[in-house]
């Protein structure tokens, strides 16, 4: 039996498209921030009865059980039947990165319960395959998760950029729905691939992004990682937007947030938005601004979470 605790992640430079589907390949680099305080606590043990999956308090069945299951066959083909408990401290595939943290601790878990010696990066590999943003919670800090170029995916895994006492900004998050999302990160990007006119303009023009946003974070310049994350951002929404039939994520209050990011900029307040597969926003900004940020959001929505920069996964026996 092992457990570890995993933090989310969530994406400065965004990944959305995906080059090879069976090895959950994407289709341009990404890089992003661990969540403090947010995690996911993910139990297993093998060589019991029969498989079993409890996700936050109730059986899973169907899909999310299956999902599970076949991780676990990828990380040790004809294992032993396991019962794996996880439970995620926030709330889970509504936008918040509950599937990074989740798979890279099953990854991470799993590994430590079987004895298998691993790198960082083979558990990145591994944890790629359950859910490609899980590539990049297997480090706290800023972490770069590569595109690659080898067919097999063996050079597609998270870097990491910096530790977490690096550099200590702030997140704060504006919860606008924290309901299950309506169309699901995979789904969404196949038929984004599959539909949208703008898809190939992504996938040419995220590297210069990614660079600037890496560079930004080396510097501590939160302006140069902001326009990049907001431009990365922009570019993923207008492959959604245009998309057969559209993937629309946003709610009046995404958008009015939005505009209170940029009216908070005009007031000199240093702050940067961004969003996922779902309606909330996140706002990047230094910890002695935060409070202004968390105030102004909180005239939108009722749920504001400020969080830091998190540490690395917890594994224990
Ligand atoms: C990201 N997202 O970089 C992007 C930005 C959502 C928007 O990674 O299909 O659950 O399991 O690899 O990791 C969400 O997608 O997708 C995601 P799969 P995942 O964080």
């Amino acid at each position: 039996m092992a457990t570890a605790t995993v933090h989310p992640n969530i994406a400065l430079i965004k990944y959305w498209g995906k080059r090879d589907r069976d090895l959950n390949l994407p289709s341009t680099g990404s890089l992003s921030m661990t969540l403090s305080h947010f995690a996911t606590k993910t139990s297993v043990v093998f060589g019991v009865d029969h498989d079993e999956v409890i996700i936050n308090g109730e059986e899973a069945l169907g899909r999310p059980a299956a999902r599970v299951l076949k991780h676990l066959d990828l990380i040790q083909p004809g294992r032993a039947p396991a019962k794996v408990v996880s439970t995620n401290n926030f709330p889970t595939a509504a936008g918040l990165a509950s599937s990074s943290s989740g798979f890279a601790a099953l990854t991470l878990a799993a590994l430590k319960a079987l004895n298998i010696d691993h790198t960082p990066a083979q558990a990145s590999i591994l944890a790629r395959q359950g859910s490609g943003s899980a590539a990049r919670s297997i480090w706290g800090g800023f972490v770069e998760w590569r595109r690659g170029v080898k067919e097999d995916g063996t050079d597609s895994h998270g870097l990491h950029v910096a530790p977490p006492d690096h550099w200590n900004l702030n997140m704060v998050i504006a919860v606008v729905d924290k309901g299950q999302k309506s169309v699901g990160s995979t789904e969404g990007m196949l038929r984004t691939m599959a539909t949208s006119p703008m898809y190939s303009a992504w996938v040419s023009s995220w590297q210069r992004d990614l660079d600037q946003a890496r560079q930004g974070i080396l510097d501590q310049d939160l302006t140069m990682v902001g326009r990049a994350m907001e431009a990365s951002t922009l570019k993923m929404f207008a492959t959604m937007f245009t998309s057969n039939p559209p993937i629309r994520y946003w709610r009046p209050a995404s958008v009015a947030i939005q505009d209170e990011v940029a009216k908070l900029r005009q007031d000199g307040i240093n702050c940067w938005w961004t969003m996922d597969a779902g309606p909330n926003v996140k706002v990047l900004c230094e910890p002695e601004d935060a409070p202004a940020v968390a105030d102004a959001l909180e005239h939108h929505v009722e749920d504001v979470h400020t969080l830091a920069v998190g540490g690395h996964p917890v594994v224990e026996d």
